[in-house]
C-alpha cells in the first residue's frame, strides 16, 4: 500500500470539507494587506467551516499580521489559511506509539454510539500489525450481542484473539481476563472495546471506572491509552462529547473518524484548537486501510484547498 494511495483517499474523502471552506473563501482579492471586512470575512467563514471560533480568532490574528507582497487572490489566501491550520494541527498531530512495559500497552477505546469505535479498534489491530506488534482484542461492549459479534468478525479476519464474554455480561471482568490473558502471551498491545450506549452519564461513568480499577489491580499503568473516537460528521457535537467524556474517562488521545462525505471537517482544526489532545489518527472510510495517522501539511492543505 502506498503512501499515495492514502494521500488520494484524503483528498477524495475531505473533498466536502474543502469546497465548504473553498466557497465560504471565495472572491476574496485585494492588495498587499487584508482590510478589517476582509478579516471579518475570513473570520466568519472559518467558522462557518466548522473551524471553530477560537481557530478562526487565531488565524485571523495571524493573517492580520501577514501581508500578501504579489497581491492577494484565492490561491494566496489558501496558502495562507493552510499554513495556519497546519500551525494548528502540527501540535496535536502524535501517532499511538506502542512504549508500554511491561506489556501489554492497554487502550481503552470509548465514544457515543454509532462514532465508529469497534471499527477504529480494527483499523487501528491494522496498522499496529503492519508495525509488527502482535494485537488482542477484548470485547468489553457487552450491550448487544451484534457488537460482540462484529469485533469476532474484525478479529478472525485480522488473525488476532479475541476475549469476549455473554451478551449482558461485566465488561470489567472480560477486560480482567483480557489483560491475564495477553500478560501471560507477552503481546504487545490490548485494545479494548467499550459501550457507548449507556443509559446515562452517570451509569457510563460508573462503568468505565469500575473497567479502569480492574486493570489498575492487574498494572497499575493500565490503560494506558484512552482513546475517544469521534465522529466528524457530528460537527460541534463531536466537541461537546470530548468534553462529557473527559470528565468521565480522563481521555487520552482522539481518533476523528468519517471525514469523508462529510463538508464538516474543519471540525478536526476546532478540536485541536480548543483541546489540544492528540489526536493519534483520522478515518476516511469504511475499509481496513481507512484510517492513520495524519501528516499535519498534508491534511491542512486538503482542507484550504492548496493543492495542485
Ligand atoms: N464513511 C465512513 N464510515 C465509517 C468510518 N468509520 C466507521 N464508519 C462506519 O460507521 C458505522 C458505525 O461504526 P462502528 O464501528 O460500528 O461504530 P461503534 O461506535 O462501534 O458503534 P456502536 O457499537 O453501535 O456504539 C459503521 O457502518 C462503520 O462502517 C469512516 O471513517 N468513514
Ligand atoms: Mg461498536
Amino acid at each position: 500500500m502506498s503512501s499515495d494511495s492514502w494521500s488520494d483517499r484524503l483528498l477524495g474523502g475531505l473533498r466536502k470539507t474543502q469546497e465548504r471552506l473553498a466557497d465560504n473563501l471565495a472572491g476574496l482579492t485585494g492588495g498587499t494587506r487584508l482590510t478589517g471586512e476582509q478579516l471579518d470575512d475570513i473570520e466568519d467563514a472559518l467558522i462557518a467551516s466548522d473551524l471553530g471560533p477560537r481557530a478562526a480568532a487565531r488565524i485571523r490574528e495571524r493573517l492580520a499580521a501577514g501581508r500578501f507582497e504579489s497581491g492577494l487572490d484565492e490561491a494566496a489566501l489558501r496558502g495562507s489559511v493552510a499554513t495556519e491550520i497546519e500551525a494548528i494541527l502540527r501540535t496535536v498531530a502524535k501517532p499511538l506509539d506502542i512504549v508500554a512495559f511491561p506489556r501489554p500497552q492497554v487502550i481503552l477505546v470509548i465514544g457515543v454510539n454509532g462514532s465508529g469505535k469497534t471499527t477504529t479498534i480494527a483499523k487501528l489491530a491494522h496498522l499496529f500489525q503492519e508495525q509488527d506488534y502482535s494485537v488482542m482484542l477484548a470485547a468489553g461492549d457487552t450491550f448487544r450481542a451484534a457488537a460482540i459479534g462484529q469485533l469476532r468478525v474484525w478479529a478472525d479476519r485480522l488473525g488476532v484473539p479475541i476475549v469476549s464474554g455473554a451478551e449482558g455480561g461485566d465488561p470489567a471482568s472480560i477486560v480482567f481476563d483480557a489483560v491475564k490473558q495477553a500478560t501471560a502471551a507477552g503481546t504487545d498491545v490490548l485494545i479494548v472495546d467499550t459501550a457507548g450506549r449507556l443509559q446515562n452519564k452517570r451509569e457510563l461513568m460508573d462503568e468505565l471506572a469500575k473497567v479502569r480499577r480492574v486493570l489498575g489491580r492487574l498494572n497499575p499503568a493500565a490503560p494506558h491509552d484512552v482513546v475517544l473516537v469521534l465522529d466528524a460528521t457530528n460537527g460541534q457535537n463531536a466537541l461537546q462529547q470530548i468534553d462529557v467524556f473527559r470528565e468521565v474517562a480522563g481521555v487520552t488521545g482522539l481518533v476523528m473518524t468519517k471525514l469523508d462525505g462529510t463538508a464538516r471537517g474543519g471540525v478536526l482544526v476546532a478540536a485541536a484548537e480548543q483541546y489540544g489532545l492528540p489526536i493519534h489518527a483520522i478515518g476516511v472510510g469504511e475499509k481496513i486501510d481507512d484510517l492513520r495517522p495524519f501528516d499535519p501539511a498534508l491534511v491542512a492543505r486538503v482542507i484550504a484547498g492548496d493543492v495542485s
